[in-house]
């Protein structure tokens, strides 16, 4: 933060291209500037982690970091934007155009990943002892292209070019032992700055490397594919993010991952309290907590005992009390399938100590809950062994010294539902900690243009580190504010309509409503529930010419798991809607449909300041929090939504008035399950005939594939769920109804804009610095700044 990137930049950049900056390439420049950027932060970073290294720690243990681009932020949180642009516009590059060189490094699939990424900025930003645990996959979430309106997927090399924001610590490598494979553990760094503080904290993230590079007799007798065997089945450990969000695949490649990232880390955390505090171990969570990202870390229960049974010779009671004082687990969806389970023959295949360390918990519990007066039913069903299975939630469970969900009302389902049998053994246990996303990125770096002007309404920059202190300005919103206000929006939207012609090849009017729906495909997000409206819109235009509607742009961005056949069938139809109503003559004056494709975090940047209405449906009890209508309410959008996850506690700040809620409760829903009869609502609810009957009567074509015809099905079938599971038309003519009330309402811009008003300065509660603070309790850590 001390150097001068004016005095670096140029020369950083010759080292990377080995010719002069002004002759380097695009790529070259964005290589040097961020190598600049890490040089000017490595002393303060080495310090950093040595004041942390000797105090209490917190360690966030987490199977996906979806961190996207890395520059912008870095020099957004160094406060260095300025200094960078003078820096390479001496040459004659355009900051603008080096940014967009860098990759995304997409390794996360969602909003688990991309929480974790908001949670590690809070971190630095409030000087807190905390670091990041995780896999450098070698290709991070695929990417995803249309062809014909079908989703298809393609290798995401995010760092093949070289990426100077992870540094590789060859000193610092581990062994991590499989029954049938040895490997090593390499890690590579990757620093996280603040904004307005001198502090660095780290992500480490573990590559995996064989012990030998090859097999140097085989390659020697000419068996050439023998002597790489081994070193790629060593390489498929970090080679791949899975690409599902709910349910995984690949199962053994799966466990060898997890156990991977969690042996590499409590080796060195462990031998970390060796260095500072000594051989005895029994005090190791005086100075160490450990953060479970939902199941996937949980291995680390077993791993840790292991450490300490086998390694440092604790006995059991002793090590398990270490352990139960260590760990603590948050649970990031209600959704049965999430909740890992994983057959006992990969465990015994891949590590036949760790099972047995898992049957000895298994056994232990046992008694434990027996003692307890447990009946032997709920103990047989919540054991870390039922079934021929391991039970990776009930292992978090039962090991964990605070549970947590990430919404006040997903905190609720938890206790009353998912984990009732836990919270009626220990309800101590059980905590909430509503989600948050950082307003660096969210809102300081990706909406220059309302941070501007936030910076002027309330004289600083103080909101960036404190967005609470925006509520203090709700009645700032003079005419001449709203004015300026609205100049951003319009600004932003134009910006917008450019990127998206450039991007998805679709004109646009700015003028029109921005309306989004951004999040992964899946049924119970109800994408179809927002499909199933503008088509339905687009019939009563057809039907009726005279009918007002306003201008509007329906934008959707998502990625479907690619064995999820049901949730790419979505994909298919929204795009063939687009193709319908986009290429109407009459209709695509007020109407368009674009799916950004390609969802991934840089393009939410571009999405997000430019929204007017943010949409989060899902059928109630279903979306455990949500973070993209935090984001959305940061930059002055609307939410049109139903009251599940974070959507509760947004109503809650904003008010009736200032936000859109519609459908089913949570609570209403079983009673109106129990009579509910989808063919009721086709044959009742206006429209939604014609809707479901085009489907599958030639007006929407499926090329053949059957997929709209299955979704369909889903609506009108019990299969192996009800018939429509996520109550789409039950919910139809509520969603319908806010809709286009929000729509009407729209015209009058005043009102508008002062509602936009005060979803952006109610939302500093939605800040991932309040959410880490409040963890920043439960872990018993204090801030550690360096300067
Ligand atoms: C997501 C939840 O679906 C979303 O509601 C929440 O906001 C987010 O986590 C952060 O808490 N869950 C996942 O991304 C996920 O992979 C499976 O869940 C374990």
């Amino acid at each position: 933060m001390t150097k001068n990137l004016m005095a670096t930049v140029p020369s950083q950049i010759r080292a990377v291209s080995g010719r002069p900056a002004d002759a380097s390439t695009p790529m070259e420049v964005w290589q040097g500037l961020s190598s600049a950027v890490v040089d000017a932060i490595a002393d303060d970073w080495y310090a950093t982690t040595r004041a942390y290294q000797a105090g209490r720690m917190e360690h966030y243990f987490s199977a996906e970091f979806l961190m996207g681009r890395a520059l912008l932020n870095n020099l957004t949180n160094l406060g260095l934007v300025e200094e960078a642009r003078e820096a390479i516009g001496a040459f004659g590059q355009n900051l603008s155009e080096i940014l967009e060189q860098e990759p995304d490094a997409a390794l996360g699939n969602g909003g688990l990943g991309r929480l974790a990424a908001c949670f590690l900025d809070s971190c630095a930003t409030l000087d807190l002892p905390v670091t990041g645990y995780g896999i450098l996959y070698r290709y991070g979430l695929f990417k995803q292209l249309f062809s014909d309106g079908f989703q298809t997927e393609h290798p995401d090399p995010w760092m093949e070019e070289g990426y100077p924001f992870v540094i590789r610590r060859e000193e610092c490598a581990r062994i991590v032992r499989y029954n049938d494979l040895t490997v090593r553990a390499v890690p590579y760094d990757m620093p996280i700055t603040g904004y307005g503080t001198r502090n660095v904290g780290t992500l480490r993230l573990w590559r995996a490397e064989a012990i030998e590079e090859f097999d140097y007799e085989a390659f020697n007798s000419q068996r050439f594919t023998d002597a790489i065997v081994e070193r790629e089945r060593t390489a498929d450990i970090s080679r791949v993010l899975y690409p599902n969000d709910t349910t995984y695949e690949g199962k053994v490649l799966r466990v060898r991952q997890q156990y991977f990232f969690c042996s590499a880390s409590l080796q060195e955390i462990v031998d970390n309290y060796i260095a500072h505090h000594g051989a005895d171990l029994s005090g190791f969570a005086e100075f160490n907590s450990i953060q479970l990202n939902d199941t996937h870390p949980v291995l680390a229960i077993p791993e840790l005992m292991r450490i300490l049974l086998d390694e440092h010779h604790l006995g059991w009671e002793q090590a398990w009390e270490v352990v139960s004082r260590t760990f603590a687990y948050t649970n990031h969806t209600v959704l049965a399938e999430a909740l890992e389970t994983w057959e006992i023959s990969i465990f015994d295949k891949l590590f036949p100590r760790i099972m047995e360390i898992v049957r000895e918990i298994d056994r232990r519990f046992r008694d434990d809950l027996a003692a307890r007066g447990i009946d032997q039913a709920t103990i047989d069903y919540i054991a870390p062994i039922s079934g021929g299975r391991v039970h990776m939630a009930w292992i978090a469970c039962y090991a964990s010294y605070s549970i947590n969900g990430v919404a006040a009302l997903h905190t609720e389902i938890l206790k009353r539902d998912t984990l009732k049998e836990w919270h009626a053994i220990w309800p101590e246990r059980f905590n909430n900690k509503t989600n948050g996303v950082t307003p660096r990125r969210w809102l300081r770096q990706c909406n220059p243009r309302l941070s501007a002007l936030l910076d002027e309404v309330t004289g600083s920059d103080a909101w960036v580190r404190d967005l609470s202190a925006l509520q203090g300005f709700d009645g700032a919103a003079t005419d001449a504010v709203l004015d300026r206000l609205a100049e951003v929006k319009r600004a932003n939207k134009a910006d917008f309509a450019d990127w998206i012609k450039a991007r998805e090849g679709i004109e646009i009017d700015p003028d029109a409503i921005f309306d989004v729906q951004i999040k992964r495909l899946h049924e119970y997000k109800r994408q179809l529930l927002n499909a199933f409206y503008i088509l339905d819109l687009y019939f009563r235009m057809k039907d009726d010419p005279t009918l007002v509607v306003p201008p509007r742009v329906f934008i959707f961005g998502a990625k479907a798991a690619p064995g999820y056949i049901r949730a790419k069938g979505i994909i298919k139809l929204i795009n063939t809607i687009g193709e319908l109503i986009n290429n109407d003559p009459v209709i695509s004056k007020t109407l368009k449909v674009v799916f950004v494709h390609n969802y991934n975090v840089s393009p939410a940047e571009h999405i997000i300041p430019a929204a007017d209405v943010s949409e989060q449906i899902s059928m109630a009890g279903k979306e455990a929090s949500g973070t993209s209508n935090m984001k959305f309410m940061m930059n002055g959008a609307l939410t049109l939504g139903t009251l599940d996850g974070a959507n509760v506690e947004i109503l809650e700040a904003v008010g009736p008035e200032n936000a859109y809620i519609f459908g089913a409760t949570e609570d209403e829903l079983p009673a109106l399950r129990e009579s509910y009869d989808p063919a009721w609502h086709y044959e009742n609810v206006p429209g939604l005939k014609r809707v479901l009957d085009a489907l599958i009567d030639g007006t929407l074509d499926d090329n053949g594939s059957g997929w709209f015809a299955d979704l369909r099905r889903s609506i009108f079938e019990a299969t192996y769920e009800p018939a429509d599971v996520y109550y789409v038309l039950g919910d139809f003519a509520a969603y319908r109804e806010a809709k286009d009330r929000m729509a009407a309402d729209y015209a009058d811009q005043r009102a508008w804009q002062r509602r936009a008003w005060i979803n952006i300065t109610r939302s500093g509660r939605f800040s991932s610095d309040r959410t880490i603070s409040d963890y920043a309790k439960v872990w018993g850590i204090s801030p550690t700044p360096i300067a």
